[in-house]
């Protein structure tokens, strides 16, 4: 073992490049699925040096409930995306979360994100162990109940402190050029959170290391938790050119994205607003903070 993964596995985090799994039975809050653990084996902080969070893969099925539980401490913010890594397209999922001893779910998502999947964005109010239900649609009870949803999925779960350390610097001059993108470091299999601030005509760029054999994921979520800010995010390879792109997937009329990387081994979001009038060559009119949450995992 290299000593980096020793240094990992001691702040209870699998090392980069592992992937994070389910371990079933994990259908009651008891059992739940550590997203990281201590030495010890109780649930541990997501937030370290090098990343905010965790891809953990997980599957459904007729009847399943997935409990996932983690450290988190006041003040911090948590971001939760769910993404339905098979091929099929109408999966749906319902998530929960539960604060430190809770019974009932502070906050309960169906449909906010793409499709009928989950998006939720949340203040940690109380330090201690959180935990998350993914189920399916129709079991009111999060006891897996009767409901009967059959998929692999990955969800996304970062937890950033109010004020993230990884903001973007308004790099002057940066419109159309990839070179003039901020580079952003992904390790594979975790999750980042960058916060910028949007103006209107504005374009923020980053830039990811991303191969072909990696699944990038990118959920915009607006820091003031309004919903009505429209955001538009752009995946561009290092020549510029644009290969996928979101404007409404939600919640509201945010966006959020998942593609593999191609040949060139870098990827550029972009992240802007929607233009109601692109004649008027004045940019889109939308002003508000956000946070980015980037992911990376092997195929
Ligand atoms: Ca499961
Ligand atoms: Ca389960
Ligand atoms: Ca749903
Ligand atoms: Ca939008």
């Amino acid at each position: 073992m290299t000593s980096l993964a020793s240094i990992l596995l001691l702040l209870g985090l699998a090392p980069f490049g592992l992937a994070q799994i389910e371990r079933e039975p994990n259908d009651r809050p008891a059992d739940a699925t550590l997203l990281a653990r201590t030495r010890t084996g109780q649930p541990e902080f997501l937030v370290g040096r090098a990343a905010d969070g965790v891809v953990e893969r997980g599957h459904l099925d007729p009847g399943d409930v997935d409990y996932y539980a983690f450290a988190a401490r006041a003040g911090d913010v948590l971001t939760v995306s769910l993404f339905e890594s098979g091929r099929g397209a109408f999966a749906d999922p319902v998530l929960a979360v539960m604060g430190p001893g809770d019974v009932e779910p502070v906050a309960i998502d169906d449909d906010a994100g793409p499709g009928f999947l989950p998006r939720l964005a949340l203040p940690i109010d109380r330090t201690g162990v959180w935990t998350l239900a993914v189920t399916g649609f129709g079991d009111a009870e999060f006891d897996g109940g009767e409901h009967e949803e059959r998929f692999a999925y990955d969800l996304v779960v970062a937890v950033a402190p109010d004020a993230v350390a990884r903001r973007e610097r308004n790099l002057r001059g940066g419109h159309g050029s990839a070179e003039r993108a901020e580079p952003v470091a992904v390790p594979p299999e975790r999750a980042v959170v960058v916060t910028g601030d949007l103006v209107p005509g504005e374009v923020d760029r980053f830039r990811v290391a991303l191969s072909s054999q990696r699944l990038l994921t990118a959920s915009l979520y607006d820091d003031a938790a309004g919903e009505f800010n429209d955001s538009r995010l752009e995946l561009l390879d290092s020549r510029g050119r644009p290969f996928a792109q979101d404007d409404d997937s939600g919640p509201g009329f945010l966006s959020s994205l998942a593609a593999e990387g191609g040949q060139q081994g870098a990827a550029v979001v972009a992240v802007s607003g929607f233009d109601p009038h692109p004649e008027d060559a004045l940019g889109h009119p939308e002003r508000f903070r956000y946070r980015l949450v980037l992911s990376l995992r092997r195929k």
